[in-house]
């Protein structure tokens, strides 16, 4: 990241890097994301209207293509870069999968409004990076995002439907004051975000599918007292940026996919 990069993170609470990651890379994404594995394990959670987001969740970062893809240098030294000194540690990464047509919304919320839910004590040391494995635009329900709100209070989260939202009132004054910028994603590019940005998507209303991967860091001292999975504080076993490539297609077999029930209880998207 380069220093104006790391300046308008800072001012707007979120930055977008333009093909990062390579068409080959994106094809080989792409085709393991498709794969029976990830499509298997994956869960619903319907929005307000019963249309259907799909995810598919896991918190290990390994050493299948969508591991090397959050363990990579440029990926790890651009989180590095945008949150700071520390270790940094993989959350979780999750698919997602807006299918044509039936695609589900997301309301309004803060990734944060989640995870101190987990006992996170430092917004600032988390971050989530999306990777459009797809294209993303209006239409297909690409992510939006208001200016700058990653400098308001986290706002109390509570249940929407299945979804959590951030409290409808604070959201409405939120609207009123900052800018609605459309993310809208070329496959290859990556968005970074702050966790207290507010942000939802659209039900993907179109002809065509809209995926993406988002995975969550954490610093290794922002240790959470309600999480017992241990990843988030462990520290990432970096990867040269060949090695999504040089390993070839490696399937996601997890054992800790998670599953709809424990996302109710974890409090973790
Ligand atoms: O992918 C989307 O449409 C929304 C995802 C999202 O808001 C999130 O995971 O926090």
């Amino acid at each position: 990241m380069t220093e104006d990069e790391i300046e308008s993170y800072k001012k707007d609470g979120y930055i977008i890097k333009r093909q990062l990651f390579s068409k080959e890379e994106i094809d080989l994404l792409y085709e393991v994301a498709t794969d029976d594995t990830v499509t298997k394990n994956s869960f619903d959670l319907n929005d307000q209207d019963g249309k259907k987001t799909k995810l598919t969740l896991w918190f290990t970062a390994g050493d299948d293509s969508f591991g090397l893809m959050s363990r990579c240098k440029r990926l790890v030294e651009s989180v590095q870069d945008l949150v700071g000194p520390g270790e940094v540690c993989h959350f979780h990464s999750k698919i997602m999968q807006k299918q044509p047509k039936v695609g589900g919304a997301w309301e309004w919320h803060q990734d944060y409004g989640y995870w101190y839910k987990n006992g996170f004590l430092y917004p600032e040391a988390m971050i989530s990076v999306m990777l459009a494995l797809t294209e993303a635009n209006r239409e297909n329900g690409c992510l939006q995002v208001l200016k700058a709100t990653h400098k308001m209070q986290r706002f109390e989260h509570n249940f929407i439907g299945e979804q959590q939202g951030a409290d409808p009132d604070f959201v409405k004054e939120a609207v009123k004051t900052s800018e609605l910028i459309y993310c809208e994603l070329k496959p290859g590019d990556v968005l970074f975000f702050h966790p207290n940005l507010l942000h939802r998507s659209e039900a993907n209303l179109s002809e065509n599918a809209r995926w993406s991967v988002i995975s969550a860091y954490n610093l290794s001292y922002n240790i959470p007292f309600r999480e017992k999975n241990l990843s988030c504080i462990t520290p990432v076993r970096v990867v040269p940026d060949e090695a999504i490539l040089e390993s070839g297609k490696k399937e996601v077999t997890k054992a800790d996919f998670l599953k709809k029930e424990a996302e109710i209880t974890l409090n973790v998207k």
